[in-house]
């Protein structure tokens, strides 16, 4: 069971989370609103796709990617999620600032999804008085320089021995375990191998939380079929199936009605048929 703000998710089957990315067009002074109706449009899209819950995010966290300015990003999702929160979904904001958490919640999200694990100061203490879940994702540095050189002894025991401080540290803060999600943060501070080698010891992270998996479009699949990141679909496919198959109880992709329908043949697969 995953609880999750006004959600509550039993996590039988894969759960799809879309990704919803608000980027404003900063060529008109229109560029703020238009971002904002525009998202909520996608959403509704993804939402009608059948994605669980929707990830909102005002900061992108992808290699190379600079930090956004607190304001900029309150800016950016707050409208997003008043126009999304009666889509009958559950809504999660992609944050590392204690102050977007605080306001996202006051506004209604779900979960809040932190590529930090809640380890900015103020970050546990802004959610842990709520009833939002939460996703820990392990990185190794920061966004804007982690794939220069990224280095393990063990990347499978050092991501789990972090995974689990992180959500001892949640529980101690007095946030109940059903309220948690892990991630191994596929692409954060990893090459190729690690990434790899984090993707086939999924069950082992399984046993300390549910996992969610964020593999889609990623780097990684593009070096594995030499494809640009909009030809990356069939092999976003792939690795989703791949880490459901391995345990993932949930996955962050954009293309969500190409997934939801993968998952229902495996689930078909999985669950049907006695001949
Ligand atoms: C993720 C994730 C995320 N990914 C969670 N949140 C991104 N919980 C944003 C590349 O290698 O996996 N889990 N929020 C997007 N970040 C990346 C990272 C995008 C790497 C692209 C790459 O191409």
């Amino acid at each position: 069971m995953f609880l999750c703000g006004r959600f509550q998710f039993d996590l039988a089957r894969p759960l799809v989370m879309g990704v919803l990315n608000v980027t404003p067009d900063s060529f008109s002074d229109g560029g703020r609103y238009l971002a904002a109706e525009q998202a909520i449009a996608h959403g509704l899209r993804l939402c009608e796709a059948g994605a669980g819950i929707l990830d909102i995010g005002g900061e992108s966290t992808r290699p190379g990617a600079a930090a956004v300015p607190l304001q900029q990003e309150l800016d950016r999702v707050l409208p997003v999620i008043e126009g999304l929160r009666n889509a009958g979904v559950a809504l999660s904001v992609d944050t590392s600032k204690p102050e977007v958490m605080r306001a996202a919640i006051a506004a209604g999200v779900d979960l809040v999804n932190d590529v930090c694990a809640l380890a900015e100061p103020g970050a546990l203490a802004a959610v842990a008085d709520s009833r939002v879940g939460l996703c820990l994702m392990h990185m190794q540095g920061q966004p804007r320089t982690m794939q220069a050189n990224p280095q393990y002894d063990d990347v499978v025991a050092e991501v789990a021995a972090y995974l689990g401080q992180r959500v001892a540290e949640a529980r101690a803060a007095g946030i109940a375990r059903e309220r948690i999600l892990i991630d191994p943060g596929f692409g954060f501070g990893k090459g190729l191998g690690h990434n790899l080698v984090l993707l086939r010891a999924l069950p082992q992270l399984a046993a300390i939380a549910p996992v969610l998996a964020g593999l889609s479009r990623k780097s990684m699949l593009g070096l594995i079929t030499g494809r640009p990141v909009e030809e990356r679909l069939a092999a976003s496919l792939s690795a989703a199936l791949a880490a459901v198959a391995r345990g993932a109880a949930v996955l962050r992709v954009h293309d969500v009605k190409e997934t939801v329908d993968a998952l229902k043949v495996w689930a078909a697969i999985e669950e049907n048929g006695n001949g």
